[in-house]
């Protein structure tokens, strides 16, 4: 037996033993990762953010922790986002609608009726643009890793249910700081005010605004309908959340460091779609236990709807740039056709 051939099978015999045990073979140090987000500990944001911490754990022999903060008790997102960047907190979760004043490319997520499906999205998503829109924020100091399910947003408030274009006049309505939002409101006739997710609850039970817009499952975790009344099925909108890492602590981390991140952020963002989805097939049915009135919009008043939000289209196109704009036309419909 030559030489080479015996150490060849004496490499294969190492890397057949070594395999299973990986993590204690590979360059990982100890480690403690604040992970920050908004929603509660109960919400689909918070049961997800677990599993990420659980994932890390595991594939890291214990040695990497992630201390998942939720509740903005580390800030809201904008707050988080600058810690990151700065390299003063390492990791979070939020949306990518927050992120736009960082990334302008983020607001292509903010188009109106992009997205008719999750397939769609997922495609999308998880696919070369969803990619490049991601790739993006390394230029600004943040590392994306995946993208989570926030979810279709849908309209409450108190005042009445919003079954045409005209009963939104008027309407006080909360929206996340972002102008694509805050325009789409406008054209819509609601009086649009940005305010930060952690101060939303405190100000519809004040009634400092009448409405907010968001998915069925945040609707149900953060308690809305203690103080909102009326729930329009609207799904103007696909939100999706984000994972990022401080760049800063990122090129800091090891390949085999990384690579656990990574990992463990792909296994968080299939729980967290599935967990996400089940519990929005459910909530409406919920919803209404708990006393909101919920209305849907005829397809022509959301054709109505829709139509008229098609004019923030060319302000989002122009932000983006239109070679963006148009690769993404060109990737949901190919998810539509596939
Ligand atoms: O309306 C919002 O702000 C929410 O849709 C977002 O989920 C919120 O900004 C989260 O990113 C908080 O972590």
């Amino acid at each position: 037996m030559s030489m080479f051939r015996r150490t060849l099978i004496a490499a294969t015999a190492a890397a057949a033993f070594a395999a299973p045990f990986a993590s204690f073979a590979q360059d990982i140090k100890p480690r403690l990762i604040r992970f920050g987000y908004g929603l509660n500990e109960q919400s689909n944001q918070g049961r997800a953010a677990k599993v990420f911490a659980d994932e890390v754990a595991k594939a890291s022999g214990g040695k990497m922790k992630i201390r998942a903060i939720g509740a903005a008790a580390l800030g809201p997102d904008n707050q988080m986002q600058q810690a990151l960047i700065g390299g003063a907190q390492e990791m979070m979760v939020g949306s990518t609608a927050t992120l736009v004043g960082i990334s302008k490319e983020m607001a292509i997520w903010d188009t109106p009726f992009l997205f008719s499906n999750t397939k769609e999205a997922d495609a999308v998503l998880d696919g070369p643009v969803g990619q490049k829109v991601m790739d993006k924020l390394q230029e600004k100091g943040l590392v994306g890793l995946v993208y989570w399910e926030n979810g279709f947003r849908n309209l409450t408030n108190t005042k009445r249910p919003v079954t045409k274009l005209e009963d939104l006049d008027g309407i006080k309505l909360r929206v996340m700081p972002n102008d694509v939002y805050l325009e789409s409101f406008k054209i819509l006739g609601a009086n649009a005010v940005p305010l930060a997710f952690s101060e939303l609850f405190t100000a519809l039970e004040t009634k400092t605004v009448d409405g907010q817009e968001n998915p069925y499952n945040t609707i149900l975790s953060s308690k809305f309908y203690e103080v909102q009344k009326y729930l329009s099925v609207t799904n103007h909108v696909y939100s999706p959340w984000i994972v990022t890492v401080s760049k800063k602590y990122w090129d800091g981390l090891s390949k085999d460091e990384q690579k656990v991140l990574l990992d463990a952020a792909k296994k968080s963002r299939d729980f967290e779609r599935q967990d996400t989805r089940a519990e929005a097939a459910k909530a409406l049915a919920d919803l209404k236990s708990k006393g909101m009135q919920i209305n849907e919009l005829t397809p022509a008043e959301t054709a109505r709807m829709r139509d008229k939000l098609t004019k923030i289209n060319a302000s989002i196109a122009s932000n983006v740039g239109m070679d963006l704009w148009k690769e993404t036309q060109a990737a949901v419909a190919q998810a539509r056709g596939g």
